[in-house]
């Protein structure tokens, strides 16, 4: 594919860094990574992040933290992790946990959260020379026409249209981004995924909205302005587009991360089928069970790719 010509050609011996494509960057004395509370003159970036070959991103901080917690473990790294700290603890826009080589991170809800992340968190990866990091957003989402808690694994990443495309603002021109992820990574983890009992999972396209309400077509907002036939058919269309979910950041996650030479991938979990229900009534139990579901896939994952059977 087009994708893995463009990462050959930037490879260096056999060696796939993180590059920026900004020919600004390299000529700054200083790089603050504001958000993150990190910086190039601050922090010797290279040796705190130079080993990273898996990030993992999802929305809630907290559920990051456990991630990381929970990756403490399945590492069979040495104590319980409990003293485990925020490398952005010096700013609550996001957090940030190292065990070992994967970093977990939170992104925040939606597209301009997660954006400003990747900026920074793109930047710190080729500040500290990593290469070869494999980044997984896990996360949740709405099912179409699927059963609550399976696992989604993207193809594709499209928007309301159902076009494979995000359209990034720049200036006040309107510039069209390609939302394609690494397949054969998505192969991998659907492999993985048949290797857990009682884990269903399935690969398909996932719809990235900018509003969780009237975006995904809800009829339990502050506003709604059309009738429950028009959410359902516009649902149906997208089912039959290929669309197997909804969620609110995979279409710039896809975009920025396959223009910077990280291989990207999309695990989601779904809390409800939008063909039956807009509210989350799950209980807490519940709630927590499918949201580990993406988790366990990735440790899995991990796991096997570091050679830990
Ligand atoms: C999934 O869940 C969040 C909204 O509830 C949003 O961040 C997303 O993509
Ligand atoms: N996250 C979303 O973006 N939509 C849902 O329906 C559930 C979680």
């Amino acid at each position: 594919s087009s994708r893995s010509m463009r990462r050959d050609k930037n490879a260096y011996n056999g060696k796939r860094f993180v590059h920026v494509k900004n020919p600004y960057l390299d000529a700054m004395e200083e790089d603050i990574l504001y958000h993150l509370d990190l910086g190039t003159k601050t922090h010797n970036l290279p040796a705190m992040f130079g080993d990273v070959k898996f990030v993992c991103v999802g929305g809630s901080a907290k559920r990051m933290k456990a991630f990381a917690l929970f990756m403490h473990k399945e590492l069979g790294l040495e104590g319980g992790g409990e003293d485990i700290e925020d490398i952005c603890a010096g700013t609550d826009r996001y957090c940030m946990f190292k065990t070992g080589p994967v970093l977990s991170i939170s992104h925040g809800m939606g597209i301009p959260s997660i954006s400003i992340m990747l900026h920074e968190l793109i930047k710190l990866l080729h500040h500290a020379r990593c290469c070869d990091v494999t980044i997984i957003r896990i996360g949740t989402s709405g099912g179409i026409g699927i059963a609550p808690g399976s696992v989604v694994i993207t193809d594709t990443a499209v928007d309301s249209f159902f076009k494979p495309q995000f359209e990034q603002v720049i200036l006040d021109n309107v510039v069209t981004r390609n939302t394609e992820l690494d397949k054969e990574l998505t192969e991998e983890l659907f492999t993985c995924s048949k290797e857990i009992p009682n884990f269903p999972t399935l690969i398909g396209h996932t719809m990235c909205t900018y509003d969780f309400y009237e975006g995904q077509g809800r009829l339990d907002g502050a506003l709604c302005t059309f009738s429950r036939e028009k959410k359902l058919d516009y649902l149906k269309r997208a089912y039959k587009a290929g669309v197997r979910n909804i969620e609110m950041e995979s279409t710039v996650f896809a975009a920025m991360c396959g223009l910077c030479g990280l291989k990207a991938a999309v695990v989601c979990v779904t809390l409800l089928d939008r063909l039956d229900s807009d509210q989350i009534n799950l209980s807490h139990d519940v709630l927590v069970e499918y949201q580990q579901r993406p988790q366990l896939l990735i440790a899995k994952f991990i796991r096997k790719q570091l050679g830990l059977r």
